[in-house]
């Protein structure tokens, strides 16, 4: 049985499953990343909650593991040399569990790195773009009298969404045949800009036919649906 006693992080969340990849999330648009992810590799986890209401972000022992505060979070009793890796950053996360299952990753050399490419494009792009969207849009940003800088994301979200728009033409997934890593570090943030922020209507959604299409497929996966409510409400 590993020892994971080592990482601080157990003593807040202890593993009961100590031989199992320990995830520390929420179903947030990074969070569901990681466990549509596992969802889809059918990697054995156990998944603990990091709940924001009561800061445990802040706390030592997830910063022991997370300095940048912030989930998705993993720890694999199984890493590289069958020794122990702590591992934030949902992209850095994402190629982890394709590099270690074999899966959602195509095998083609190029077409590895050009997957990589697109899931740059939501870590640098989507990702931020789209949250600053929500802050200005839904919370405490939408009260700002200056309503310039939340036009200047609904401009920017606009534009990624019809970038994303061309790419799918033709396609069925980012990678075209091949649904993987890309496809589930983007369409959790899509599914949020258009669901729970309220910014359809805004970034005006409907002009992007081929990004609601492969948003449908995307979430009509089983795996999809059961990593979106993890870890489940208390
Ligand atoms: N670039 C990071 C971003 C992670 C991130 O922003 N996580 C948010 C939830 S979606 C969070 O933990 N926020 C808590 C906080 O900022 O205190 C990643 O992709 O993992």
């Amino acid at each position: 049985m590993p020892d994971l006693s080592a990482f601080a992080i157990t003593k807040k969340w202890p593993a009961r499953h100590p031989e199992r990849l320990q995830l520390y999330s929420l179903p947030t648009p990074n969070g569901v990343k990681v466990s549509i992810a596992l969802e889809e590799t059918g990697l054995p986890y156990e998944v603990h909650r990091v709940a924001f209401d009561t800061n445990d972000q802040l706390s030592p022992e997830f910063l022991s593991l997370n300095p940048n505060n912030k989930i998705p979070a993993i720890l694999d009793p199984n890493g590289p040399n069958g020794r122990p890796l702590a591992l934030f950053e949902s992209g850095a996360i994402l190629v982890y569990l394709a590099a270690k299952t074999g899966q959602l990753m195509p095998t083609d050399e190029a077409a590895r790195y050009e997957t990589l490419q697109w899931l740059m494009f939501q870590m640098g792009g989507i990702g931020p773009m789209f949250g600053q969207l929500g802050f200005f849009h839904k919370f405490a940003g939408k009260d700002y009298e200056d309503k310039r800088p939340r036009d200047r994301y609904v401009a920017e979200s606009r534009r990624l969404l019809k970038v994303l728009d061309g790419r799918l033409a033709g396609r069925q997934w980012i990678m075209g045949d091949d649904y993987g890593i890309a496809d589930i570090a983007v369409f959790p943030w899509v599914r949020n800009l258009a669901g729970f922020y309220g910014a359809g209507e805004i970034v005006g959604f409907d002009d992007f036919r081929e990004v609601r299409r492969v948003l449908d497929a995307f979430v009509a996966r089983p795996a999809v649906q059961r990593g979106l409510a993890i870890p489940p409400a208390p």
